[in-house]
C-alpha cells in the first residue's frame, strides 16, 4: 500500500551539461517500474530536469528550500520557484544542512510548511550522530528531532509527507545500519507519526532509509516491513548503480 521510492540525492555533484546527458540516458534505459524514482539535483540542474524528465515516470525535486515565501533574501530559493520548475519533492533537514548550516528543527519545520503551501512534498530527514547511538539514545534523539521538525506541519494527506531516517554515522562512510537497526527506528518513527497524525495517516507515510545505500545492501533493507525506499547519495551518481537500485525496488 506504500509505493517504494528511490530518491537520488546528488548533493553538490554534476554540472547542468553533465546532468543533461545523464538524465537523457536514464530516460532511455529506464525499465518499467512499479516503484517511484526521483532525482534531487542542485538548484541549477532543475530546469534541465524539467526539460528532460517531464512526461517520464521519473520525478525530480530540490535538496533544500527557503523558509521565507518571497522577498529580500539574497541567495535563497523559494518554494514557489520550485513549484514553477515542476518539483514534486524537496529535501528538508538533511544532516549536512543541520551540521554545516546550523539548521534547527524550528527552521526545518518552516521550510516544510513553505513546501506544503505550494503542493510540494517534503522529504524530511532525521537521524542521530554516532556518539548519541553509542550512548544508547538514538531513538529518543531521532524522535525528538522528528517531532520538533514537524511542529505546526500539517500535510493534507499521507502522500504529502516523506520521512528519511539517515543515521549521521552512516552517511557517505560506507557503514550502513543493519536492516534490523533500520527497521527498529522506522517502526519507532511510524509510531510517533501515529501519535502525531493518527494511525490511518501514519500507516501510509513513506519512511526512507538513507546512509550508504548501494545495490549490495538495498534488497535487505527493503525487505524490512517499515522501510519504504531509499534516499541515496553516492550510489545515485553513477547511472549503472542507480538503475540497479531501481531494478531492486521493482
Ligand atoms: C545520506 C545519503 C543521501 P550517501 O546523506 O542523502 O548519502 O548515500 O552517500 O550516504
Amino acid at each position: 500500500m506504500r509505493r517504494v521510492l528511490v530518491a537520488g540525492n546528488w548533493k553538490m555533484h554534476k554540472v547542468p551539461s553533465e546532468a543533461r546527458v545523464w538524465l537523457a540516458e536514464l530516460k532511455r534505459l529506464l525499465p518499467p517500474l512499479e516503484a517511484e524514482a526521483a532525482i534531487l539535483p542542485a538548484f541549477p540542474i532543475l530546469p534541465v530536469a524539467k526539460e528532460v524528465l517531464s512526461e517520464t515516470q521519473v520525478a525530480y525535486g530540490a535538496q533544500d528550500v527557503s523558509a521565507h515565501r518571497e522577498g529580500a533574501y539574497t541567495g535563497e530559493v523559494s518554494a514557489r520557484m520550485l513549484k514553477d520548475l515542476g518539483c514534486r519533492y524537496a529535501i528538508v533537514g538533511h544532516s549536512e544542512r543541520r551540521r554545516y548550516h546550523h539548521e534547527t528543527d524550528a527552521l526545518v519545520a518552516e521550510k516544510a510548511k513553505r513546501l506544503l503551501e505550494e503542493g510540494i512534498t517534503p522529504i524530511l530527514c532525521v537521524g542521530e550522530p554516532l556518539e548519541v547511538r553509542e550512548r544508547g539514545e538514538a531513538e529518543a534523539y531521532t524522535l525528538r528531532q522528528l517531532l520538533g521538525s514537524l511542529e505546526g506541519v500539517e500535510p493534507e494527506g499521507p502522500e504529502r509527507l516523506v520521512i528519511a531516517y539517515e543515521p549521521v554515522w552512516a552517511i557517505g562512510t560506507g557503514k550502513n545500519a543493519t536492516p534490523e537497526d533500520a527497521e527498529a527506528m522506522h517502526r519507532a518513527i511510524r509510531k510517533a507519526l501515529s501519535e502525531r497524525y493518527g494511525e490511518a495517516f501514519a500507516s501510509r507515510v513513506r519512511i526512507l532509509y538513507g546512509g550508504s545505500v548501494n545495490p549490495k545492501n538495498f534488497a535487505d533493507l527493503l525487505s524490512m516491513p517499515n522501510v519504504d525506499g531509499g534516499l541515496v547519495g553516492g550510489a545515485s551518481l553513477e547511472l549503472e548503480s542507480f538503475l540497479a537500485l531501481l531494478r531492486i525496488a521493482g
